[in-house]
């Protein structure tokens, strides 16, 4: 059975359930809460089965397809909330979750089971039993559309990649010096007057609040919470070009389309400093139904020590006071995070692990996003021609074999709270050129987050890689690279 993330077990029983009839569908629920979770969510479920020729229907049929409530789904004794357990005979299918959505995760492994013959064309599905759950809670994408805009459409094309490998968390990095690529509206200034360019000097551009609002609701449809970044303290130049009083001197900052970092800062001491992070923050969680606001913290590399702590300290209240979790970048560790602030690791090279430890062991959740392992928009190969390759070439298995529990030495690895991949867009213009560099080491980094590292193996993982990318083709293609470490199927 070829599933990405691969699942904690897998058992073919033999024969296979033949997809020529609708099944006949029936979801039940015990509770009102259940039954509220099936009607909100059968139809995005129906409409995933129905993509790869599952159609349930609710007449008489031969064969059924069932969705139950059920504590004891998943593997044994396990209290995982996204467990799941799928059974298939050749008459039935049967997903068993205690949650709503444990049976999701049970729908997207039937959906990559689905076999067709390229003869008669008749799709299949092998008999077994899969019984799994998520080694970490949090499995993410960061995605950069400051320095090169996507628009509303490509970002649901991500939400549905990320849905598809059970990854279940977008962040968003959605301000820094290009750009501020989210409408503000008690600040409207932001996007009015920077969000019009980018990286390449192409036109940029922004999300509506309602924009966001509707993506938020799309990827909530299929699990995915969105994680929105405005950075701070650095990062700001498209703060200072709309605000000349965020700066000393007053005056507004030229646009900028380059792809430095560091250069740009807030100033802690000017008196409308504090009323802006308000605002923004204020208005982002106001538009957030997440329980996360990401306030950036990385590279302050133009603000002044004690200054930059005081931001974390300002930043944590700002953010606790408007009721969301902070997260941010693993330099904030060096500041008073928190406990219950995650804190995404990343700068592999640099990065302060004494602090970071301190942070984690005072009750700080990590992220494991280190940049020679998940920053995806390093590398393939040294001549690729897209991305940068300052944390290092990344091939396929670079992405797949690594260990966020003992990465970091001396980390307790109870306070990881899971893996996220990122992806920066200064040398990646299109979302066609982000997928090629997400694809395939997305769907590496995604089972690091989910597959218990006992059932890891990168060979088995590159055989079910080549039967996936065969699915890359349809209904849009997406776009892939194709490494040579994957013996590919035509
Ligand atoms: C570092 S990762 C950054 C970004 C760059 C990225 C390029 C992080 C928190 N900061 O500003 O886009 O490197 O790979």
């Amino acid at each position: 059975m070829s599933i990405i993330p691969r699942p904690q077990s897998v058992q073919l029983t033999g024969g296979e359930l033949l997809l020529d009839e609708p099944l006949w569908f029936s979801a039940t629920g015990s509770t009102e809460g259940q039954r509220e979770a099936i009607a909100h969510h059968s139809a995005v479920m129906e409409s995933v089965l129905e993509s790869v020729g599952i159609t349930p229907g609710t007449g008489d049929a031969a064969r059924t397809l069932t969705f139950d409530f059920d504590e004891d789904a998943g593997p044994q004794g396990s209290a995982n909330p996204e467990r799941y357990t799928l059974r298939i005979t050749s008459e039935s299918v049967r997903i068993l979750a205690p949650e709503i959505a444990g049976l999701w995760y049970g729908v997207l492994s039937l959906v990559q089971l689905v076999h067709r013959e390229p003869a008669d064309g008749v799709a299949s599905v092998p008999c077994g039993v899969v019984i799994d759950e998520p080694r970490y809670p949090w499995r993410g994408l960061s995605l950069d559309v400051a320095r090169h805009f996507v628009g509303p459409a490509d970002l649901r094309r991500a939400v549905d990649l990320l849905a598809r490998y059970k990854m279940n968390r977008l962040h968003l990095h959605l301000t820094d010096d290009q750009g501020w690529r989210l409408e503000s509206p008690s600040r409207p200034e932001l996007t009015a007057l920077s969000s019009g360019s980018d990286c390449s000097g192409g036109p940029g551009g922004y999300l509506t609040a309602d924009e966001f609002r509707d993506l938020q609701a799309y990827a909530a449809d299929r699990f995915v919470t969105l994680v929105p970044e405005i950075d701070v303290p650095g990062h700001v130049n498209a703060a200072t070009h709309a605000y000349g009083e965020l700066r000393r001197d007053g005056m507004a900052t030229e646009a900028y389309t380059g792809t430095e970092v560091g250069f740009s800062t807030l100033e802690i001491d000017l008196p409308t400093t504090e009323p802006f992070l308000r605002d923004v923050f204020g208005d982002l969680a106001a538009l957030t139904d997440g329980p996360y606001l990401h306030y950036g913290g990385d590279e302050p590399l133009a603000t002044d020590r004690a200054d930059y702590l005081r931001f974390i300290e300002l930043c944590e209240r700002i953010v606790r006071g408007s009721g969301k979790t902070p997260v941010a970048w693993n330099e904030a560790a060096a500041g008073a995070v928190g406990a219950g602030t995650l804190l995404q690791y990343w700068d592999t090279r640099r990065a302060d692990l004494v602090a970071l430890r301190r942070a984690a062991d005072a009750g700080a959740r990590i992220i494991m996003s280190p940049g020679a392992h998940t920053y995806l928009d390093m590398k393939y190969t040294a001549d690729f021609p897209l991305g940068q390759d300052w944390a290092g070439l990344i091939e396929l298995r670079d992405s797949y074999e690594w260990e966020p529990a003992t990465l970091v030495e001396g980390l307790e690895p109870a306070s990881i709270e899971g893996v996220e991949a990122a992806i920066w867009t200064e040398f990646i213009p299109t979302y066609t050129d982000v997928e090629t560099m997400l694809l395939p080491r997305l769907t590496a980094v995604a089972e690091v987050a989910w597959t218990d590292p006992a059932r890891k193996d990168f060979g088995n993982y590159c055989g079910r890689v080549a039967v996936e990318a065969a699915r890359w083709w349809r209904p849009e293609a997406i776009s892939y690279y194709p490494t040579p470490q994957v013996e590919w199927v035509e």
